[in-house]
């Protein structure tokens, strides 16, 4: 049976629909995990929630807004500092975040008043910036604040300021993947077109769906350059506030992030008539099938030829030397839903890793349907995944090293199984050639090192046998 209920589950048995196990001679035509869906009751998940999907994901990588978050000061908490995202102008989205900080008696009493304020406050304590996304949270949702009409007056009074309104509280949707479409969406509607972008280019792209991570952006930027192509603007790594207002501008949407950003893609196109093409950026071979066919949209095939050749003589004997050493390492990724498709291939090509399990936690059914044409046979496919299932899939698969976040991460580092943060990364960028070659260091690394069989021994031991093996 393709569909598989884990032991842990049999007193929630609905999970059975989540959980999928590739097997061999299996059509996979009939099975896909239900997924983007509300979380079963008694499932501990580790979804985020509908606002961090807006802020934490897509607005907090905008490098010259102010980040007004009206609610309690906790929810800006999971913002600052958790997400890496560095900026050309001095890391504003790392180091920055601004919350209204609502008591008791604000949600008592309706915390317009006091949101004016904290808006004027921000502008004033950083007058170079102008711009600011402000987000609603799931109390000020509830008591019904009018953000909108508090960001219209403020507007009035500063005419020299631009206010993005996400009307997106966590209990909006089922996942942080509401967050996305609800941005996006807002973004087309009300703020591209308010600029008019500087043309230096005959060759002009939105890179869409990308943001920064540890540097990515900015390494891909470089080839962007090479060839000679303007990126109108960066859906939002590294971006600023009103390039992302001149996207209507742009030749060609090239996507990365399918999940967070198609929607916008989508919208531009039947908008703007701007054509949509995706790619996959991370791994040798999709990086340079991305370069070519950007390049063939623009008829400059001889200029991508000539990047490709070039990134992959000064990069790939770096790569397969770690290929060489990771051959046959187990591995398991447990990410938000497109890092799945974009890596269970890529690694496996180019690395000779072997993806064992895999688990979204708000991928929708498109995105299984890459995952799974892209993965192995004899894999685990799970949709929100909770803790214990974790646990019972790493006693299945027995993974050499598992991509994850911080949460379940230290989890994993109790069992003595090395974890990368496939998040945030750990040594960045992972984009484009020379970033994969720093994810094959940091697979190398992790699973070279012999703290985590240290970790295991007991040091009342007499003997040191077990030490010496470790090392
Ligand atoms: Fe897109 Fe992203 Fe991802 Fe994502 Fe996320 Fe993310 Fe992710 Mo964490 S935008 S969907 S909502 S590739 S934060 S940078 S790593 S879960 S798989």
């Amino acid at each position: 049976m393709p569909m598989v209920l884990l032991n842990c589950d049999k007193d929630i048995p609905e999970r059975q629909k989540h959980v999928y196990l590739k097997a061999p001679e299996e059509s996979t035509k009939e099975y896909l995990p239900i997924a983007n869906v509300a979380t079963i009751p008694g499932s501990l998940s580790e979804r985020g929630c509908a606002f961090c999907g807006a802020k934490l994901v897509i607005g907090g990588a905008v490098k010259d807004a102010i980040q007004m978050i009206h609610g309690p000061v906790g929810c800006s908490y999971d913002t600052w500092h958790t997400k890496r995202y560095p900026s050309d102008n001095g890391h504003i989205p790392l180091k920055y975040v601004w919350s209204t900080d609502m008591k008791e008696t604000h949600i008592v009493f309706g915390g317009e008043k006091r949101l004016e304020k904290s808006i004027h406050e921000a502008f004033d304590a950083m007058p170079e910036l102008k711009s600011m996304f402000l987000y609603t949270t799931c109390p000020t949702a509830l008591i019904g604040d009018d953000v909108r009409a508090v960001a219209k007056k403020v507007m009035q009074d500063r005419p020299d300021v631009d206010i993005f309104t996400v009307e997106c509280p966590g209990f909006s949707g089922v996942s942080q993947s509401k967050g996305h479409h609800v941005l996006n969406i807002g973004w087309v509607d009300e703020k591209v077109g308010g600029v008019e972008p500087e043309i230096t280019s005959p060759y002009t792209i939105n890179l869409i769906g990308d943001y920064n991570i540890q540097g990515d952006s900015t390494l891909l930027e470089q080839y962007w350059k090479k060839l000679g192509i303007q990126v109108i603007s960066h859906f939002t790594g590294n971006a600023s506030y009103d390039a992302l207002r001149g996207m209507h501008r742009a030749q060609l949407n090239v996507v990365n992030c399918a999940r967070s950003a198609g929607y916008i893609a989508n919208e531009l196109k039947k908008r703007y008539g701007i054509p949509r093409l995706d790619i996959d950026t991370w791994g040798f071979s999709y990086m340079a099938e991305g370069i070519r066919k950007v390049c063939a949209f623009f008829g400059i095939e001889e200029r991508g030829e000539a990047l490709i050749a070039e990134e992959e003589a000064k990069w790939k004997p770096q790569l397969d030397w770690y290929k060489e050493r990771l051959k046959g390492k187990k591995m398991a990724i447990w990410t938000g839903g497109p890092r799945l498709w974009h890596w269970t291939k890529s690694v496996e090509d180019d690395m000779g890793v072997e993806v064992v399990a895999m688990s979204s936690k708000f991928g929708h059914e498109e995105d299984f349907e890459k995952v799974v044409a892209r993965g192995r046979e004899g894999t685990y496919y799970l949709d929100d995944a909770n803790e214990l299932e974790f646990f019972e899939i790493i006693d299945l698969v027995n993974p050499d090293i598992i991509f994850t976040g911080p949460r379940v991460g230290e989890l994993v580092k109790k069992l003595h199984i090395p974890y990368i943060n496939g998040h945030a990364y750990h040594n960045g960028p992972y984009m484009g050639f020379e970033g994969f070659v720093n994810m094959a260091r940091d697979i190398y690394n992790a699973t070279q090192c012999p703290v985590h069989k240290l970790a295991s021994i007991d040091i009342r031991e007499p003997s040191t046998a077990l030490l010496e093996e470790a090392i």
